[in-house]
């Protein structure tokens, strides 16, 4: 008989090869030794640390899926993915951080930017000496990137730009940001703001209960002027951003495994330590019922993440195949840590046990980058060729 790990049931470790194996081991070590001592503190506080980016661009965790021309590591789709699932074991907000300057911001700088922009931002960029944000989102276009009210006109030698963007992963503590707006009558076009520029602030957004550990902001612009040279030349209307989307929800659908699978692994432990009625609680069938349902979901979701993973490898992945790993693993992730706080009684409200701190990051995670019922409506336009988004 073939013999059973249980973390492991499906075996994705012989699925992946050496430099992957040897990439994902240096993560979990790297999140045991500089992530997971800081988190609680960090969530409690609602801080991020700054020199958690120059940490992670040290170890080349930047830049991953850029070239290394300009500093990237190009270490490939499935070590990435290997990556954020280690980083969001620890928590969620770090991946984010994470997923932000590799998905959102040296992404479109290497894709759609010019030669002097990859060279002037992206080896900052992937030491963590600099760090970026994306703007797409604003106070009343969210699930609607295409509503955006965020303008550029076009002015002597560059353009001007007035509008707010509203949730921004990093904006307050960010150097440089890609910010998406409609330029004149031309369509949405990229556009790079830098720290300093008159009229662009970006006030912090206070008072989250979820992803405290990541901070998040505003960005203002107010007549903010930016040379022709900050214009992303090779993206033009929204499949510029949406480009960027489809490489951060493959990280998400990784990441989201391993907030899973970090609720799993201390849900049974707990029940197994746990004693009430003469017994461990793990010895109980609804328990043991419980427990095998996180290792289904997660055993199934990360086959689904290295298949995704694969096919971006080989270049085939259509958006809406990240939509449906995006979609699903997040909404189980969700579900998951719900179980897992629950099997945990009281204990389970406290920080001190990690897994409601996992819960209450994944409702953002199921709602960023596209929240579960839009991704549902991209999966029921795939299938159908009948949009249900509006009438
Ligand atoms: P639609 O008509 O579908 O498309 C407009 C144009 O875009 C193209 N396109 C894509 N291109 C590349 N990849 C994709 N995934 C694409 N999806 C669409 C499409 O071909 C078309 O091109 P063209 O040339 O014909 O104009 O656009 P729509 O307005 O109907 O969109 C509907 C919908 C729901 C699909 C879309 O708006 C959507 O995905 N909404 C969700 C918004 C979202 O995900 N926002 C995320 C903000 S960033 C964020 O949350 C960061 S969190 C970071 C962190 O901390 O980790
Ligand atoms: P809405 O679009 O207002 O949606 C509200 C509800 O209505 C949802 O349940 C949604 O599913 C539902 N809904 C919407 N449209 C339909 C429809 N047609 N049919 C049925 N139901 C519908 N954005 C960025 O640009 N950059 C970032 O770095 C970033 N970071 C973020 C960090 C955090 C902590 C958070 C919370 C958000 C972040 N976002 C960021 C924004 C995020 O992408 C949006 O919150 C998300 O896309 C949803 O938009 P919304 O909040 O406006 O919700």
């Amino acid at each position: 008989l073939a013999e059973f790990n249980w973390e492991d049931p499906l075996d994705l470790e012989s699925q992946l090869n050496e430099d992957e194996r040897m990439i994902r081991d240096t993560a979990r070590a790297f999140c045991a030794d500089k992530l997971q001592p800081r988190v609680q503190k960090a969530f409690r506080e609602e801080r991020f640390d700054r020199e958690i980016m120059n940490e992670l661009g040290e170890i080349g965790f930047l830049g991953m899926m850029n070239s290394e021309a300009y500093g990237g590591s190009g270490l490939g789709y499935v070590a990435y993915g290997l990556v954020a699932r280690e980083v969001e074991r620890v928590d969620s907000g770090y991946r984010s951080a994470m997923s932000v300057q590799n998905s959102l911001v040296m992404h479109p700088i290497e894709t759609y930017g010019s030669e002097a922009q990859r060279k002037k931002y992206l080896p900052k960029l992937a030491t963590g000496e600099w760090v970026g944000c994306f703007g797409l989102t604003e106070p009343d276009a969210g699930s609607d990137p295409g509503g955006m009210k965020t303008r550029a006109k076009r002015i002597n030698g560059g353009f001007v730009l007035n509008g707010t963007k509203m949730w921004i992963t990093n904006s307050p503590i960010a150097d440089v940001a890609v910010v998406w707006g409609k330029l004149e009558d031309e369509g949405i076009h990229g556009f790079l703001v830098e720290r300093g520029t008159k009229g662009f602030s970006t006030p912090k957004i206070e008072g989250k209960v979820s992803l405290r550990a990541s901070v998040t902001g505003e960005i203002v612009l107010d007549n903010v002027e930016i040379p022709e040279e900050n214009l992303f030349p090779n993206a033009r209307g929204l499949s510029g951003p949406f480009g960027c989307l489809n490489k951060a929800r493959y990280g998400i659908a990784w990441g989201a495994m391993g907030a899973a699978e970090d609720c799993w692994h201390r849900a049974r432990q707990y029940t197994l330590d746990r004693k009430q009625f003469g017994r461990p609680l793990a010895a109980n069938q609804l328990v043991q019922k419980k427990l095998a349902d996180m290792q289904t979901e997660i055993a199934l979701g990360l086959q689904g993440a290295l298949a995704l993973g694969r096919a971006l490898e080989r270049g085939n992945a259509a958006p809406p195949a990240i939509s449906l790993m995006k979609r699903n693993n997040c909404g189980k992730a969700l579900a998951i840590a719900r179980e897992a706080r629950d099997m945990h009684g009281g204990n389970g409200i406290s920080d001190e046990f990690h897994v409601i701190r996992h819960m209450v990051n994944l409702e953002t995670v199921n709602t960023y980058e596209g929240t579960h019922d839009v991704h549902a409506l991209i999966l029921g336009r795939a299938q159908t060729g009948l949009q249900a988004f509006q009438p």
